[in-house]
Protein backbone atom coordinates (compact mmCIF):
# COMPACT_ATOMS: atom_id res chain seq x y z
CA UNK A 1 0.00 0.00 0.00
CA UNK A 2 1.17 3.39 -0.62
CA UNK A 3 3.20 5.60 2.50
CA UNK A 4 0.92 7.10 4.84
CA UNK A 5 1.07 11.18 5.69
CA UNK A 6 0.77 11.34 9.07
CA UNK A 7 -0.10 15.04 10.10
CA UNK A 8 0.38 15.66 14.33
CA UNK A 9 -1.87 18.32 15.73
CA UNK A 10 0.09 19.57 18.42
CA UNK A 11 -1.53 22.20 19.78
CA UNK A 12 -5.12 23.07 19.26
CA UNK A 13 -6.75 26.47 20.55
CA UNK A 14 -8.93 24.86 23.13
CA UNK A 15 -7.21 21.76 24.96
CA UNK A 16 -5.03 23.14 28.18
CA UNK A 17 -2.32 22.13 30.46
CA UNK A 18 -4.93 21.90 33.42
CA UNK A 19 -5.77 18.71 30.91
CA UNK A 20 -2.69 17.66 29.99
CA UNK A 21 0.14 19.27 31.57
CA UNK A 22 2.35 18.38 28.61
CA UNK A 23 0.39 20.73 25.88
CA UNK A 24 2.18 23.29 24.88
CA UNK A 25 1.85 27.02 24.80
CA UNK A 26 5.40 29.25 24.52
CA UNK A 27 6.69 29.18 21.32
CA UNK A 28 9.55 26.72 23.00
CA UNK A 29 7.31 24.36 23.76
CA UNK A 30 5.63 24.46 20.25
CA UNK A 31 8.92 23.68 18.59
CA UNK A 32 9.85 21.07 21.02
CA UNK A 33 6.30 19.17 20.32
CA UNK A 34 6.94 19.83 16.57
CA UNK A 35 10.12 18.31 16.71
CA UNK A 36 8.79 15.51 18.87
CA UNK A 37 6.27 14.68 16.28
CA UNK A 38 8.72 15.45 13.15
CA UNK A 39 11.31 12.43 14.59
CA UNK A 40 8.70 10.11 15.59
CA UNK A 41 7.36 10.37 11.66
CA UNK A 42 4.58 13.18 11.17
CA UNK A 43 5.04 15.06 7.78
CA UNK A 44 3.00 17.51 9.04
CA UNK A 45 2.10 19.49 12.25
CA UNK A 46 -1.37 21.41 12.01
CA UNK A 47 -0.31 24.85 13.88
CA UNK A 48 -2.78 26.27 16.46
CA UNK A 49 -0.74 29.00 18.79
CA UNK A 50 -1.09 30.73 22.20
CA UNK A 51 0.11 33.39 24.09
CA UNK A 52 1.97 32.36 26.85
CA UNK A 53 -0.69 32.15 29.26
CA UNK A 54 -2.11 29.46 26.85
CA UNK A 55 -4.56 32.08 25.19
CA UNK A 56 -5.36 30.90 21.99
CA UNK A 57 -4.28 33.66 19.14
CA UNK A 58 -4.32 33.99 15.24
CA UNK A 59 -1.99 36.98 15.49
CA UNK A 60 0.36 36.81 12.72
CA UNK A 61 3.55 37.73 14.42
CA UNK A 62 2.74 34.95 16.88
CA UNK A 63 2.79 32.52 14.34
CA UNK A 64 5.67 33.98 12.67
CA UNK A 65 7.71 33.02 15.60
CA UNK A 66 6.59 29.93 15.94
CA UNK A 67 6.99 28.65 12.38
CA UNK A 68 10.48 29.82 12.70
CA UNK A 69 11.06 27.79 15.87
CA UNK A 70 9.61 24.83 14.05
CA UNK A 71 11.70 25.71 11.02
CA UNK A 72 14.94 25.89 13.02
CA UNK A 73 14.35 22.46 15.05
CA UNK A 74 12.69 20.44 11.43
CA UNK A 75 13.42 22.40 8.50
CA UNK A 76 11.52 20.23 6.01
CA UNK A 77 8.20 19.38 8.08
CA UNK A 78 5.00 20.72 6.26
CA UNK A 79 3.51 23.77 8.37
CA UNK A 80 -0.36 24.01 8.22
CA UNK A 81 -1.47 26.53 9.99
CA UNK A 82 -5.39 26.87 10.87
CA UNK A 83 -8.00 29.49 9.76
CA UNK A 84 -10.08 28.05 11.83
CA UNK A 85 -8.57 29.43 15.25
CA UNK A 86 -10.74 29.51 18.10
CA UNK A 87 -14.09 29.60 18.69
CA UNK A 88 -15.50 33.38 18.58
CA UNK A 89 -12.80 34.73 16.29
CA UNK A 90 -13.61 37.02 13.59
CA UNK A 91 -12.72 35.88 10.15
CA UNK A 92 -10.66 38.20 9.79
CA UNK A 93 -8.41 37.51 12.93
CA UNK A 94 -8.50 33.83 11.44
CA UNK A 95 -7.17 34.50 8.16
CA UNK A 96 -3.90 36.19 9.83
CA UNK A 97 -1.58 33.01 9.29
CA UNK A 98 -2.30 33.31 5.18
CA UNK A 99 -0.70 36.43 4.77
CA UNK A 100 2.70 34.53 5.64
CA UNK A 101 1.69 32.43 2.84
CA UNK A 102 1.88 28.69 3.89
CA UNK A 103 2.15 25.74 1.17
CA UNK A 104 -0.86 24.45 2.92
CA UNK A 105 -3.93 25.61 5.63
CA UNK A 106 -7.15 24.74 7.20
CA UNK A 107 -10.60 26.15 5.25
CA UNK A 108 -13.50 24.66 7.39
CA UNK A 109 -16.22 23.73 5.23
CA UNK A 110 -19.52 24.49 7.09
CA UNK A 111 -21.27 25.87 10.82
CA UNK A 112 -21.11 23.03 12.99
CA UNK A 113 -22.04 22.89 17.15
CA UNK A 114 -18.58 22.26 18.81
CA UNK A 115 -19.61 20.59 22.00
CA UNK A 116 -21.91 22.18 24.32
CA UNK A 117 -23.11 25.67 23.97
CA UNK A 118 -20.39 26.99 21.00
CA UNK A 119 -21.06 27.40 17.22
CA UNK A 120 -18.24 26.94 15.15
CA UNK A 121 -18.86 29.53 12.47
CA UNK A 122 -18.83 29.09 8.96
CA UNK A 123 -21.02 30.92 6.71
CA UNK A 124 -21.19 30.08 2.84
CA UNK A 125 -19.50 33.30 2.23
CA UNK A 126 -16.85 32.73 4.31
CA UNK A 127 -15.77 29.87 2.70
CA UNK A 128 -16.09 31.25 -0.35
CA UNK A 129 -13.65 34.13 1.33
CA UNK A 130 -12.00 31.66 2.61
CA UNK A 131 -10.90 29.95 -0.40
CA UNK A 132 -10.61 33.71 -2.60
CA UNK A 133 -7.80 34.48 -0.22
CA UNK A 134 -5.84 31.51 -0.28
CA UNK A 135 -6.13 30.75 -3.92
CA UNK A 136 -4.65 34.32 -4.24
CA UNK A 137 -1.67 33.76 -2.14
CA UNK A 138 -1.14 30.14 -3.71
CA UNK A 139 -2.16 28.33 -0.09
CA UNK A 140 -3.90 24.42 -1.07
CA UNK A 141 -6.50 24.22 1.07
CA UNK A 142 -6.87 21.49 3.63
CA UNK A 143 -10.94 21.37 3.50
CA UNK A 144 -11.53 20.54 7.01
CA UNK A 145 -15.12 18.46 7.21
CA UNK A 146 -16.86 18.02 10.38
CA UNK A 147 -19.77 15.90 8.29
CA UNK A 148 -21.24 14.85 4.74
CA UNK A 149 -23.27 18.34 4.13
CA UNK A 150 -19.74 20.28 4.81
CA UNK A 151 -17.77 17.69 2.00
CA UNK A 152 -21.14 18.19 -0.41
CA UNK A 153 -20.85 22.28 -0.16
CA UNK A 154 -16.79 21.96 -0.88
CA UNK A 155 -17.59 19.62 -3.71
CA UNK A 156 -20.54 21.99 -5.01
CA UNK A 157 -18.53 25.45 -4.53
CA UNK A 158 -15.29 23.51 -6.35
CA UNK A 159 -17.68 22.58 -9.10
CA UNK A 160 -18.79 26.26 -9.77
CA UNK A 161 -15.37 27.28 -9.75
CA UNK A 162 -15.42 29.11 -6.41
CA UNK A 163 -12.91 26.91 -4.17
CA UNK A 164 -10.12 25.15 -6.30
CA UNK A 165 -11.31 21.97 -7.35
CA UNK A 166 -7.64 20.40 -8.34
CA UNK A 167 -6.56 17.68 -6.49
CA UNK A 168 -8.62 18.96 -3.54
CA UNK A 169 -7.62 17.43 0.15
CA UNK A 170 -9.62 16.85 3.26
CA UNK A 171 -9.48 16.32 6.30
CA UNK A 172 -12.45 14.15 7.61
CA UNK A 173 -12.89 15.20 11.62
CA UNK A 174 -15.15 12.66 13.58
CA UNK A 175 -16.41 12.84 16.99
CA UNK A 176 -16.95 16.40 17.61
CA UNK A 177 -19.98 16.42 19.81
CA UNK A 178 -22.63 17.98 18.13
CA UNK A 179 -21.08 16.72 14.38
CA UNK A 180 -20.73 13.15 12.87
CA UNK A 181 -20.10 10.16 14.69
CA UNK A 182 -16.65 8.16 14.42
CA UNK A 183 -17.82 5.54 12.65
CA UNK A 184 -16.19 3.22 10.06
CA UNK A 185 -19.81 3.66 8.11
CA UNK A 186 -19.57 7.57 8.68
CA UNK A 187 -16.09 7.73 7.32
CA UNK A 188 -16.66 5.28 4.19
CA UNK A 189 -19.97 7.42 3.14
CA UNK A 190 -17.59 10.67 3.31
CA UNK A 191 -14.91 9.36 1.56
CA UNK A 192 -16.90 7.74 -1.50
CA UNK A 193 -18.60 10.65 -1.98
CA UNK A 194 -14.85 12.41 -3.19
CA UNK A 195 -13.44 13.12 -6.33
CA UNK A 196 -10.54 10.05 -8.11
CA UNK A 197 -7.95 12.76 -7.78
CA UNK A 198 -9.02 13.80 -4.20
CA UNK A 199 -6.73 12.99 -1.00
CA UNK A 200 -8.28 12.47 2.01
CA UNK A 201 -6.94 12.36 5.76
CA UNK A 202 -8.89 11.17 9.16
CA UNK A 203 -9.24 12.25 12.38
CA UNK A 204 -11.07 11.07 15.11
CA UNK A 205 -11.65 13.11 18.08
CA UNK A 206 -10.93 11.92 22.15
CA UNK A 207 -10.67 8.20 22.66
CA UNK A 208 -11.59 7.85 18.63
CA UNK A 209 -8.18 8.74 17.90
CA UNK A 210 -6.93 5.66 17.43
CA UNK A 211 -9.69 3.40 16.21
CA UNK A 212 -10.62 6.67 13.43
CA UNK A 213 -6.45 6.11 12.44
CA UNK A 214 -6.83 2.43 12.08
CA UNK A 215 -9.41 2.43 10.13
CA UNK A 216 -8.20 5.21 7.77
CA UNK A 217 -4.91 3.12 7.45
CA UNK A 218 -6.51 0.17 6.41
CA UNK A 219 -8.35 2.54 4.11
CA UNK A 220 -5.29 3.89 2.21
CA UNK A 221 -6.23 7.27 3.92
CA UNK A 222 -3.95 9.43 5.56
CA UNK A 223 -4.18 10.43 9.60
CA UNK A 224 -3.73 13.06 11.75
CA UNK A 225 -3.38 12.73 16.02
CA UNK A 226 -1.95 15.00 18.38
CA UNK A 227 -3.43 17.38 21.24
CA UNK A 228 -5.51 19.42 20.08
CA UNK A 229 -7.65 15.82 19.56
CA UNK A 230 -6.88 13.56 22.22
CA UNK A 231 -4.43 13.71 25.45
CA UNK A 232 -4.63 10.06 26.04
CA UNK A 233 -2.70 7.21 25.38
CA UNK A 234 -5.07 5.16 26.17
CA UNK A 235 -7.71 5.03 29.31
CA UNK A 236 -6.20 7.11 32.09
CA UNK A 237 -2.96 7.51 30.58
CA UNK A 238 -2.18 10.96 29.59
CA UNK A 239 0.46 11.08 26.69
CA UNK A 240 3.68 12.37 27.52
CA UNK A 241 3.99 14.28 24.24
CA UNK A 242 2.71 14.56 20.85
CA UNK A 243 5.68 12.31 19.62
CA UNK A 244 4.05 8.98 22.25
CA UNK A 245 0.91 9.50 20.00
CA UNK A 246 2.46 10.16 16.74
CA UNK A 247 4.68 6.64 17.71
CA UNK A 248 1.67 4.74 18.32
CA UNK A 249 -0.05 5.20 15.08
CA UNK A 250 3.32 4.51 13.20
CA UNK A 251 3.37 1.53 14.83
CA UNK A 252 -0.28 0.50 13.78
CA UNK A 253 0.15 1.67 10.27
CA UNK A 254 3.44 -0.35 10.36
CA UNK A 255 1.30 -3.69 11.45
CA UNK A 256 -0.82 -2.55 8.67
CA UNK A 257 1.77 -2.62 6.32
CA UNK A 258 2.28 1.22 5.88
CA UNK A 259 5.03 3.34 6.45
CA UNK A 260 4.99 6.91 7.33
CA UNK A 261 5.88 9.67 4.32
CA UNK A 262 8.26 12.05 4.65
CA UNK A 263 7.82 15.65 4.37
CA UNK A 264 8.87 15.65 0.80
CA UNK A 265 7.01 12.70 -0.05
CA UNK A 266 3.96 14.20 1.80
CA UNK A 267 4.64 17.47 -0.73
CA UNK A 268 4.23 15.37 -3.69
CA UNK A 269 1.24 13.08 -2.54
CA UNK A 270 -0.82 16.54 -1.55
CA UNK A 271 0.56 17.93 -5.13
CA UNK A 272 1.64 21.29 -2.98
CA UNK A 273 4.75 23.47 -4.66
CA UNK A 274 7.76 23.68 -2.34
N1 LIG B 1 -10.50 25.19 17.07
C1 LIG B 1 -11.66 24.82 16.35
C2 LIG B 1 -12.79 25.71 16.70
C3 LIG B 1 -9.10 24.38 12.14
O1 LIG B 1 -8.01 24.30 12.69
O2 LIG B 1 -9.26 24.83 11.02
C4 LIG B 1 -11.46 24.81 14.89
C5 LIG B 1 -10.32 24.12 14.33
C6 LIG B 1 -10.34 23.93 12.87
O3 LIG B 1 -9.38 23.69 15.00
ZN1 LIG C 1 -7.25 22.91 14.23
Amino acid sequence: MSKVIITAAISGAEVTKEQNPNVPYTVAEIAREAKRAADAGAAVIHLHVRRDDGTPTQDKERFKENIAAIREVAPDLIILPSTGGAIGMSADERLQPTELLPEIATLDCGTCNFGNDDIFDNTVSMIKEFGRRMSERGIKPEYECFEQGMVDLALSLARKGLLPAEHMHFNMVLGVIGTMAPTARNLSFMVDSLPEDATWCATGIGRNQFPIAAMALAMGGNVRVGFEDNLYMEKGVLAKSNGELVDKVVKIARLLGREPATPDEAREMLHLKK
